[in-house]
């Protein structure tokens, strides 16, 4: 008889140590804890709501073991496909049941997924900066840190704040991070209320997005002599990314690509609005330089035409987003019979939990690309303790079984749940733009 371990209770946790993550704990009749990453930045609550109302009911009795069977059920069960809010929460449940099933079996997820297919992923470490001088500030931190990849953003002159571009690093003292921003202060309606409890009426009638501009003829005017500039600075063999944010048409992201070409960048990201598949023939006619989309795609149909045309390079989602281990791995391995590999989404709004299930599905696929790294604050270590590492320069999700990651949820009740949004873009005649 194969062995068969069924689930006994499914726990949503809300908690904010430094930001907002949703964990889903499910625990098997046996004891064994499984957790996944349900974390999407600024909607947070809408992920925690669905899994308590509407899937945790479903999973209690239900066969650990059958982790195909029960992704199958949640997804085409629903008959609402797709959509950010249903794939994160299908992916938080098939991370815990992988989980379960290497700690069940007493071996690392990786091990589960085929074995290790490498010694370790090489990783892409934050780099920006207001000027080309504070950006070179950072990027010579990254590089002394020992990242062998870095993603570049530099502000726009004229521009006041642009998303992915932060405060200006000290030497020596760099903390790259992409905040959410915490719009509403920090002030409970009482000082035991629970972590997932929503704040006070009066607070979340007040929070609003950030409001930021945009303009892309400045832009496009000086991010090629940033490139230059950076290029010529670190020599030819450090890769350099750049994540354009979807602000661009097809058209002004094939000038950009074409303009980058002597850089050699390793991707440029998000060039244009991901969810226009069509939109990436026109910039692959007219640039060589490599494309990287999908963070906002959460579905192997969002990528029918970019992987069958072969109009992108690399694959960004996460497993957080895509409905986990089980449904990525097949848009890999339909994107390795067209010579794509991943790039898989990595900020600080992916838990730790969900980096750790990122980098065991790294680990195995053949078609690995690189892993976007961004360290999360200490305080998110006062809740989670992972066994992912750096060796030699390169991520290793460790050899812990299952994840190898717990989570200690008196700590989180310590860090309640606070509203938090990423901004909006604008132009400067006010329309709202891409960011
Ligand atoms: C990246 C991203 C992030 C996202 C953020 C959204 O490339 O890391 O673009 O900065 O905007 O994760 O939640
Ligand atoms: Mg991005």
């Amino acid at each position: 008889m194969p062995r068969r371990t069924m689930i006994a209770s499914a726990e949503v946790i809300v908690t904010s140590p430094g930001r907002n993550f949703v964990t889903l704990r499910l625990t098997t009749a046996d004891g064994v804890v499984g957790l996944g990453d349900a974390t999407l930045n600024g909607r947070e609550l809408a992920v925690a709501a669905y899994l308590r109302e509407h899937i945790c009911p479903l999973l209690v009795g239900r066969d650990a073991f059958a982790i195909e069977d029960v992704w199958q059920y949640l997804y085409r069960g629903v008959y609402w496909r797709r959509g950010a809010v249903n794939m994160t929460a299908i992916s938080s449940v098939d991370q815990a049941l992988w989980d379960i099933k290497g700690r069940t079996l007493d071996v690392p997820v990786y091990e589960l997924l085929g074995g290790a297919s490498r010694r370790g992923l090489r990783a892409y470490g934050h780099a920006s900066g207001s000027t080309p001088e504070a950006l070179m500030v950072a990027v010579r931190n990254r590089l002394a840190e020992g990242y062998l990849s870095v993603r570049i953003q530099v502000g726009v002159p004229g521009l006041s704040k642009i998303y992915g571009v932060h405060s200006d690093e000290q030497p020596g003292t760099g903390y790259d991070y992409e905040p959410a921003e915490r719009v509403v202060p920090a002030a409970r309606s009482h000082p035991d209320a629970r972590p997932d409890e929503p704040a006070p009426v009066e607070q979340i009638a007040t929070a609003r997005p950030l409001e930021e501009e945009w303009d892309t003829r400045a832009y496009l005017r000086h991010l090629p002599e940033v490139l230059a500039t950076v290029r010529a600075e670190v020599g030819p063999e450090v890769p350099l990314l750049h994540d354009v944010h979807h602000r661009l048409t097809p058209i002004e992201a094939a000038r950009l690509g074409k303009a980058a070409e002597p850089y050699d960048l390793f991707w440029m990201e998000d060039c244009v609005p991901a969810e226009d598949q069509a939109a990436l023939r026109l910039v692959r006619q007219h640039t060589t330089t490599p494309l990287a989309i999908g963070e906002v795609l959460n579905s192997v149909w969002d990528y029918q035409h970019l992987i069958s045309e072969r109009l992108i390079d690399y694959v960004r989602s996460s497993v957080t987003h895509t409905g986990g281990i089980t449904h990525l791995r097949k848009i890999l391995d339909f994107a390795d019979w067209h010579g794509i590999r991943s790039g898989m989404h990595g900020p600080t709004d992916v838990s730790p939990v969900g980096m750790a299930a990122n980098l065991h599905l790294g680990l195995a696929i053949h078609n690995f690309g690189i892993q976007e790294f961004m360290p999360h604050l200490p305080t998110a270590w006062e809740v989670f303790t992972p066994s992912y590492r750096w060796v030699d320069g390169l991520l290793h999700p460790g050899d812990e079984p299952g994840l190898g990651i717990t989570m200690d949820t008196d700590a989180a009740g310590r860090f309640p749940y606070e509203p938090a949004y990423l901004p909006v873009n604008r132009l400067a005649d006010g329309t709202v733009h891409d960011w």
